[in-house]
């Protein structure tokens, strides 16, 4: 079968009325920018990019108080100087900044608005492991003529496309525009991105799960018993043996769950609440855009006690707990949740 590129593919969604122009050219913009970030990644420590932001005593630290690293800063700067001049946006805000950044004057102004989280897993770069970068696209509401935050605040049923890039072994674009999921590899050669699997499904059932089993002890009762029930195997209540992984970048451990299944938790705990959080995990531009790309490929995105894509965002950088991937692991450990809440109220 001949290759179908992303641009082919958009034209095709197009026609489909799935997407219009704006919004086509919007996501090649994306895709651009990606394949540049892509670049830097790659080079690792002989392109200067390994590291910490900011230099010795002055670490460069984000909005969410954490310590930036060389490759976050290029990523956000690539996004956001991609994004400013093609008059397709109204605003956009990222995982780097406190609050939206609006279209500079010089440039015309559009109608969607765009978030990103422009290096997941930061945490890896410098070990060599796969990053990435998560993105949702909203629809900026009629009449504002300067997007501020309070119009990102729109829940995640409200995405018009979601997206994610994996910096892996390939980069591996995976998008939805609400009808189903779909997955392009960069050939490299060529420089631009290729179908590689369309409507990708997520297997009800699985026997792999992801969690970061070192906050154990901190967990609510509901999450240690479901994690506890795993762990007894074929001994015990679940009657059968689980794998688990942990790559610590949501985008790798959320593509290996397109790829063979699975089921990934990023739980509420009281290391958590002791800092006043309600999650760790960013809905807006992390948990909401993965949320939309596993329902599309018909698995579950819950955060224990609600659907994820229901949530009425409060802050743009509000924190939500994360379970998603395979359907009826997110019911079986939600329902343990609905239990103890029942009990406790
Ligand atoms: P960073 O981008 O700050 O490395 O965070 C990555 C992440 O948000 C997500 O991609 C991982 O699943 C999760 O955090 C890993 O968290 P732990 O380091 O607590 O396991």
């Amino acid at each position: 079968m001949k290759p179908v590129s992303l641009i082919q593919f958009l034209i095709e969604e197009r026609r489909a009325n799935h997407i219009n122009a704006e919004l086509s050219l919007l996501i090649e913009v994306v895709a651009r920018a990606c394949k540049r970030i892509a670049v830097a990644t790659n080079k690792g420590a002989l392109g200067g990019v390994l590291g910490m932001a900011g230099d010795g005593d002055a670490l460069s630290i984000n909005v969410q108080g954490e310590a930036q690293k060389k490759l976050d800063v290029i990523s956000n700067e690539i996004l956001l100087e991609a994004n400013a001049w093609g008059g397709q946006l109204a605003a956009c805000a990222s995982e780097e900044m406190e609050d939206p950044q609006p279209i500079p004057d010089m440039y015309p102004k559009g109608n969607h608005l765009l978030l990103f989280d422009p290096l997941d897993g930061s945490s890896n770069i410098d070990v060599n492991v796969s990053v990435g970068t998560i993105f949702s696209i909203l629809r900026c509401p009629d009449g504002v003529t300067e997007a501020k935050t309070e119009h990102f605040l729109q829940p995640g049923t409200a995405q018009l496309a979601a997206g994610y890039v994996v910096y892996g072994p390939a980069t591996v674009l995976v998008l939805t525009f609400g009808h189903g999921t779909h997955e392009f590899t960069l050939d490299r050669e060529v420089g631009s991105f290729v179908l590689s699997r369309r409507a990708i499904k997520v297997p009800e059932e699985t026997a792999e799960f992801a969690i970061n089993m070192s906050n154990q002890r901190h967990w609510e009762a509901p999450m240690q018993r479901y994690i506890g029930e795993l762990l007894a195997g074929k001994d015990g209540p679940r009657g059968k043996d689980f794998n688990m992984r942990w790559v610590a970048s949501m985008v790798a451990d959320v593509h290996r769950i397109l790829t063979r299944g699975g089921v990934f938790f990023y739980p509420l705990d009281a290391k958590i609440k002791a800092k006043g959080e309600t999650g760790k995990l960013r809905l807006m531009y992390e948990a909401n855009p993965m949320a939309f790309i596993i329902e599309q490929a018909g698995g579950a995105a819950a955060t224990g006690r609600e659907r994820i894509l229901d949530i009425m965002p409060t802050a743009l950088h509000q924190r939500v707990p994360v379970f998603l991937g395979s359907a009826a692991e997110v019911e079986v450990a939600s329902r343990y949740h609905r239990q103890a809440d029942g009990a406790a109220g």
